[in-house]
């Protein structure tokens, strides 16, 4: 028996890195799984591949998560066979730019919030009390190295990512009362799309963030959401930090 047979995961932002990553080591699992992200047509050809691959049951939409009214018709449409969700990892987010606060971009800046914080929270909002009133569930975090640590340029996304954090440790302790467990899974540099959109599409900047040492792969980020969400029921992985072993800290990375 796979070790998630018959439970239901979501996972945000599934059409690109991590989220896509999770999507693959979950169906190899046994879950089933919710997908959402904006490119609905990337999250078809994943189900496609998952059912071909494991014959995994999947459900997927087209969701900005930074529309409140959008999450809430999503959650409020669910097909009956797919409201009982067992694991939740609220992935999708973003950066954009590396400005001086001074300097930077309000839009950027709306993006970042709406997307990291207030997405993870109307997606939690939705999900948890369910979570609750079942007497169990999972929720895995995608934080970063940034939301421990604050580095030069990094200014609103650091802050996004310190929100995450301050979110993840708020919800452990109104859920301490339950066995519902939440965890955060914070990467360093992991090779993703993540730079690209940051960088609005320059790939040769985007390149260079992952060049002379070894980054993490989305895979590796995958391996520990999965092993936080198989650990025995009184179990709780609380955070795990995961980085290159090139690098030490957001600024330290060792390229050769
Ligand atoms: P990618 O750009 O490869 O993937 C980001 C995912 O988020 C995409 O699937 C995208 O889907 C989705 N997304 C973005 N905005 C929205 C939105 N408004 N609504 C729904 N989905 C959205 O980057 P990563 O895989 O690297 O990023 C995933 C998470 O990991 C992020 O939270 C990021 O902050 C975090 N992280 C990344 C690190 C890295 O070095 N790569 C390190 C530490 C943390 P679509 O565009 O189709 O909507
Ligand atoms: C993404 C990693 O160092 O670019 O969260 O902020 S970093």
């Amino acid at each position: 028996m796979k070790k998630l047979a018959h439970q239901t995961v979501l996972i945000t932002g599934a059409s690109s890195g991590i989220g896509r990553a999770c999507a693959q080591a979950f169906a190899a699992a046994g879950a089933r799984l919710l997908l959402v992200a904006r490119r609905k047509e990337r999250l078809d050809a994943l189900t496609a591949e998952l059912r071909k691959e494991y014959q995994t049951q999947s459900h997927v939409a087209s969701l900005d998560v930074r529309r409140r009214t959008d999450v809430d018709r999503f959650f409020s449409h669910l097909p009956a066979e797919w409201r009982t969700i067992d694991i939740l990892v609220n992935n999708a987010g973003l950066s954009r730019g590396m400005d001086k606060l001074h300097e930077g971009s309000l839009d950027d800046w709306e993006e970042m919030i709406d997307t990291n914080v207030k997405g993870l929270l109307y997606v939690s909002r939705a999900v948890v009390p369910g979570m609750v009133e079942r007497g169990r569930g999972t929720i895995v975090n995608i934080g970063s190295i940034a939301g421990h640590e604050v580095y030069p340029r990094g200014n609103v996304y650091c802050a996004t990512k310190h929100a995450v954090d301050a979110l993840t440790k708020g919800l452990r302790m109104d859920l301490m009362d339950t066995p519902v467990r939440v965890c955060t899974v914070d990467p360093g540099l992991v090779q993703t799309e993540f730079s690209e959109v940051r960088f609005r599409g320059d790939r040769s900047r985007a390149q260079a963030v992952y060049q002379g040492y070894t980054p993490l792969s989305p895979d590796d980020i995958a391996d520990a959401v999965i092993y936080a969400a198989t650990r025995p029921a009184h179990v709780q992985i609380a955070e795990v930090l995961i980085l290159p072993t090139a690098q030490a800290s957001t600024t330290l990375v060792h390229r050769t």
